[in-house]
């Protein structure tokens, strides 16, 4: 076979979408919804989840969230991101293969709510510098005193309002171009809507543009 036609019977990538939010912002139902909603057009998609509380890091870091083990604020910081770039090969590989991700949390997780502990902001980044660029990040917006009034809300160890608000504005402080921030104190089906509408325009966009493994390197 050519080179060109090689070229020809290669598969369009998938597109990586990362969802974010504090905690208790409706990420999981907004995550579950997509998937349905890209499954729906045809559209090759799956499910990841950081931290993957199944890894060995992810078992320490599961330990460290319900508070049954403490751990340096430096120390833990590194973990979410070896938590993340152990799975990296295996995104990549699939999102070569075709398959479109719905990442439910990613690096920016780990700047902001590390950096909402006092940690330096850009020390945060560095661990994470050359994971894969998100096509897109879609940012569940929701004010931390309306998520406090959620089900479920305090049972893990960053569920504080006082910590959620600084969550927040690191968040913001991290948006670029490939941010779509939305009102999340919608309806699950207004804001199920919006994340469809943006992720199907970013799962064709990707087709046409490589895979980078810069975040956070310019
Ligand atoms: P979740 O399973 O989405 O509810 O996330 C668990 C908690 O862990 C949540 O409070 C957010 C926090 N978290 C997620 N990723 C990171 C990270 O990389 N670093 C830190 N410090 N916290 C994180």
């Amino acid at each position: 076979m050519t080179t060109t036609e090689a070229s020809q019977t290669q598969q369009p990538r998938g597109a990586l979408l990362v969802v974010e939010g504090g905690d208790r912002c409706g990420k999981t139902s907004q995550c579950t919804r997509l998937l349905d909603a890209l499954h729906a057009r045809g559209i090759d998609a799956r499910a990841v989840k950081f931290p993957d509380r199944t890894s060995e890091t992810g078992k320490l870091i599961d330990l460290y969230l319900k508070g049954a083990k403490d751990v340096d604020d430096h120390a833990v910081h590194l973990l979410f991101s070896a938590n993340r770039w152990e799975s990296m090969k295996h995104i990549r590989a699939l999102l070569e293969q075709g398959t479109t991700l719905v990442v439910d949390r990613y690096a920016f997780s780990g700047v902001a709510y590390s950096a909402a502990k006092g940690l330096d902001l850009e020390w945060c980044k560095q661990p994470d510098r050359g994971l894969l660029r998100p096509d897109l990040v879609l940012f569940l917006d929701l004010d931390p005193i309306a998520a406090a009034r959620r089900a479920g809300y305090g049972e893990e160890r960053y569920e504080r309002v006082d910590m959620q608000q600084r969550v927040r504005s690191n968040f913001m402080s991290l948006a670029d171009g490939s941010w779509k921030i939305l009102d999340a104190s919608r309806t699950v089906d207004e804001i199920a809507a919006d994340v469809s509408a943006a992720a199907i325009a970013a799962v064709e966009a990707a087709r046409s543009t490589p895979l980078c493994s810069d975040l956070w390197c310019s």
